[in-house]
């Protein structure tokens, strides 16, 4: 019989932060992003360009989500159809109005993963009992995340381009290393407290393959090492942001344990991530002036106790 591999043997001599800012903590790494970071990357702003980041909820093309989730749905409530009716409200002045709701995965478009989302050993970010999360995470929700925003230097490490691809390919996995080497082959280094935002345009194969695209699912990303992670606890990373739906390899290739880095990164070490982010035409613009600093500012809705929820980072050069 196969080996059978645990996260928790995995991780068991990981690098932690736990207790770092204090027992009640509910940021992580983001405590990293001082007004000082702020200002670091309001230097970076010298064009004045401003781009979003977020992926169209409702695209007619189709909505990437992690299998088992479905994309949202927007239901028409009112429209000038109502008013067809001689029962439809009527209000003083001859008022009409449109209105409709959605119901979606809170983490089924881009997103801010709360740091409780994703745990193992039944313990959340900071060493919360993981039965903190039951009925809503009562500790560790996106709303901490929320309240705060999320403001520093982003850098875009156009993976994809670096590779002279024009995606990455199911499973193709990358390290610290090579980011760094993107970095430089960009023209900057990698900081302390940067934000890290990773383009792979691996979701250019979900509009191009239909179905195909969640046959042996897999998708390609950073991928676990101890020095991966002793890297991004010492670069005091506060934020991980792609432009996958789950930000690292699916299936780490030697053990095949399912999102490591999540385990790794997010509860062990509080860095928040970002996903399902469109970067192509950020991407773009950088391959074009050479310039890939810029501020990063986001901040995910205020939902109480949910597990994430969609947001749409800005990116301004
Ligand atoms: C899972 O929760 C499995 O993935 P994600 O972080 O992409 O939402």
């Amino acid at each position: 019989m196969a080996e059978q591999h645990s996260v928790e043997d995995l991780l068991r001599d990981a690098p932690s932060n736990w207790g770092k800012w204090g027992d009640d903590d509910e940021l992580g790494s983001l405590n990293y992003l001082t007004p000082a970071e702020v200002l670091r990357g309001v230097q970076h702003i010298r064009s004045g360009n401003v781009f979003t980041l977020q992926r169209l909820i409702g695209d007619p093309k189709g909505d990437p989500v992690w299998p088992g989730r479905t994309p949202a749905t927007r239901t028409m409530i009112m429209d000038e159809s109502i008013w067809d009716s001689p029962d439809a409200p009527q209000f003083p002045g001859g008022l009409h109005y449109a209105d409709d709701k959605i119901e979606a995965f809170l983490q089924g478009s881009t997103q801010y993963d709360a740091l409780g989302h994703v745990w193992y050993g039944g313990k959340i970010w900071n060493g919360y009992d993981a039965r903190t999360t039951i009925g809503g995470l009562d500790k560790a929700s996106v709303e901490p995340i929320a309240q705060r925003g999320v403001v520093g230097r982003g850098v875009l490490l156009d993976i994809a381009r670096f590779r002279g691809k024009e995606n990455l390919d199911k499973g193709e996995a990358f390290d610290h290393n090579e980011l760094e080497a993107c970095a430089k082959a960009q023209g900057h280094t990698i900081e302390k407290h940067d934000v890290l935002v990773i383009r792979t345009n691996f979701l250019k194969l979900f509009f191009d393959q239909g179905k195909e695209f969640y046959e042996n699912f897999n998708e390609p990303g950073l991928t676990y090492s101890p020095e991966l992670v002793r890297w991004f606890q010492e670069r005091e990373i506060p934020n991980l942001v792609t432009d996958t739906i789950a930000n690292e390899v699916t299936y780490e290739p030697e053990t095949g344990i399912a999102l490591p880095l999540h385990c790794a990164l997010m509860r062990n070490l509080g860095v928040t991530l970002t996903e399902i982010c469109d970067l192509e035409k950020l991407a773009a613009s950088c391959a074009e002036d050479g310039q890939y600093t810029f501020l990063y500012a986001a901040a995910p809705l205020k939902v109480h106790r949910a597990t994430g929820s969609p947001v749409n980072p800005l990116a301004i050069k």
